[in-house]
């Protein structure tokens, strides 16, 4: 599914702002035909953003249910004759739409697009009412999973992983129109041969054409100065490009593929599609891009914030980049679930690495049945994670890929957090998704991300993956505050993994702390501690060579449920969710850029 674009034969009209919005706990609203008319005792909310913490009341920001929201939109009249879509970026975790009285579309999954051809229920000029009834309970069959109880004050949701659980439309929705004939789908992949100062680059390309009209493709690239620098004929084939300048890590140099439809010499559908020429591959312990081994500096992040929650916002966006520069970071993984299209995009050009994980996280009852006073349970097993759950996972999967798929900077998909992965169960469950990422894209390594209860010689989906990422706490949840005794496990247990002959990406280490709170003892949650806690991270990282790579937990403090071990959320950040540095970011930076700060450890400035 593309994105809608404004070209020489497409426009779109964005319907952001503030739309109608009211609580339906109860879920009234589809008998009650609540589409059907101007939404009721509706309230003001903000379109993208989470509603959870819009509104100082406990009854939003915990609702279960669903949530109505409503909007009206002008539907240009210049697209007489157009192919007409309602798009939403997400809604989060499900949701139906209608315009006017009629249901257009249903979705399952919060951070995935999805749209509608709306033509035949539109007339150009006219104003339409767009309802939709957005759904944010978890249960064993969606993702992330959670269980809907009954407590003494209603519904309660409770979930197994570690940030709140925001919902809303956080995204971006939009009308767009299109020819009735038009480009539905193009596919990149790049390659190179020869060395720098002669490098060709390669393009292939697959375009998908649909509607009744002419099926006549012509592609051109543009390299980044809008210099046209290779043609093609044809809905699929390879272009070749002369000195070509590659895309890499830091350098996100892009060149442009329009796509056209074409009818004899009229130009009936034109897409504008970017491409970063790059090679992704694992070697032994390696992890290539370009041909050149890459260690992966970073974090992972969050789409967190105050007042917004989980919305996309650009001035975040930019502002994190900042930061992820000024530290020296040169990737991060979209932890636990699939970023705001723009966020990619900002990392294409930015030159910024990612790893791109699905929204399954808290696949897990081992980790957190337990802390939240949950009965024991299997994780997977008829009445938990079952068929029906792979199948929406297998779902996710497809659409991450299908939406992600000719970015850049993804170079590694991460099929899931922290599973249970030490049991038959979990390999039965698993096989058949690492299957079906592979095939989907054969050009990117596939993995998963393993947890500390799974640890060396007991985990079963190892074999599947082709890079080892591990979260791990040594000296926080385990050997708490013992760094000498955290050293020597850790130490230890990473021996092993690095005996699989694979590369191993660190994708979180990290230690919950108090901006503000010191001592002279390195005590948990304090900054010296955080500090001394990376350092001897990194003493063993740096002590064996199938790491390739070391992604901080986490970029930011950020929102998570309420639980006794957590201080108005997780406070692992480097920075504060405000975005203040805590010491530990100025030790990242000395590290990943060698610079410090005139502020800081004022003996050794540049
Ligand atoms: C983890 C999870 C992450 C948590 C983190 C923590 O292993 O992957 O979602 O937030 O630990 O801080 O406990």
């Amino acid at each position: 599914m593309l994105r809608p674009q404004d070209t020489a034969t497409r426009e779109r009209r964005s319907l952001t702002g503030i739309w109608d919005f009211r609580l339906d706990g109860t879920g009234a609203g589809h008998d009650a035909r609540w589409f059907a008319g101007p939404l009721a005792d509706a309230r003001p909310m903000p379109v993208p953003a989470s509603f959870n913490d819009i509104v100082p009341d406990v009854e939003v920001k915990n609702h279960v249910g669903d949530a109505w929201y409503q909007t009206s939109a002008r539907v240009p009249r210049g697209w007489a004759g157009e192919r007409i879509v309602l798009r939403f970026d997400s809604a989060t975790h499900r949701a139906v739409v209608w315009i006017n009285d009629t249901e257009v579309m249903r979705h399952e999954g919060g951070y995935t697009p999805f749209e509608a051809d709306v033509t035949d229920l539109v007339t150009p000029g006219d104003e339409v009412r767009i309802t939709a009834v957005v759904n944010n309970e978890l249960n064993f069959q969606s993702l992330p999973p959670g269980v809907v109880q009954e407590g003494p004050r209603g519904r309660k949701q409770t979930y197994f992983h570690d940030f709140f659980n925001y919902a809303g439309i956080h995204r971006p929705v939009y009308l767009y129109a299109t020819p009735t004939t038009y480009v539905s789908d193009i596919t990149v992949v790049t390659d190179f041969d020869g060395a720098a100062g002669a490098r060709t680059g390669k393009v292939s390309y697959d375009v998908v054409v649909s509607g009744d009209g002419s099926q006549d493709v012509r592609v051109l690239l543009r390299d980044a100065d809008g210099e046209v620098v290779a043609t093609g004929d044809g809905a699929s084939g390879e272009l070749t490009v002369q000195d070509a300048h590659l895309w890499a890590p830091g350098d996100g140099y892009l060149y442009e593929l329009e796509a056209q439809v074409v009818d004899g010499d009229a130009l009936v559908d034109s897409y504008l599609q970017t491409v970063g020429i790059r090679t992704v591959e694992v070697r032994g312990t390696q992890f290539l891009i370009n041909g050149e081994p890459f260690y992966f500096t970073g974090f992972g992040k969050h789409e967190d914030q105050a007042v917004r929650g989980k919305a996309h916002d650009d001035a975040m966006l930019v502002h994190d980049f900042e930061l992820l520069d000024w530290i020296g970071a040169n990737s991060f993984r979209t932890s636990h679930y699939p970023y705001a299209d723009e966020v990619y995009d900002y990392a294409d050009r930015q030159g910024i690495v990612v790893i791109d994980e699905t929204s399954a996280v808290g696949q897990n009852m081992g980790v957190m049945s337990g802390m939240m006073g949950m009965p024991a349970m299997e994780t997977f097993s008829p009445e938990t994670i079952n068929d029906d759950s792979r199948e929406v996972h297998a779902q996710a999967i497809r659409e991450l890929i299908a939406r992600d798929k000719n970015h850049p900077s993804i170079v590694l998909w991460s099929i899931a957090n922290e599973p249970e992965s030490a049991s038959d169960a979990s390999r039965e469950y698993f096989e058949p998704l690492f299957a079906l990422a592979k095939e989907l894209d054969t050009t990117r390594p596939v993995g998963f991300v393993n947890v500390m209860l799974s640890p060396f010689g007991t985990c079963k989906l190892a074999e599947f993956s082709d890079v080892i990422m591990l979260n791990r706490y040594y000296g926080w949840y385990v050997d708490t505050g013992d760094l000498e005794v955290a050293e020597e496990h850790w130490r230890a247990e990473l021996q092993g993994w690095a005996s699989l002959d694979k590369p191993i990406i660190i994708t979180e280490y990290g230690a919950d702390t108090v901006a503000g709170l010191h001592s002279t003892t390195a005590d948990p949650w304090t900054e010296e501690f955080q500090s001394a806690y990376l350092d001897m991270n990194h003493r063993v990282f740096d002590s064996i060579d199938a790491v390739v790579g070391e992604q901080v937990w986490n970029f930011a403090d950020f929102q998570t449920s309420q639980m006794v071990f957590r201080v108005d959320g997780n406070k692992k950040g480097a920075f504060t969710r405000d975005r203040r540095p805590k010491a530990a970011a100025h030790l990242l930076r000395k590290r990943w850029t060698g610079k410090s700060d005139p502020s800081w450890a004022g003996s050794d400035r540049d």
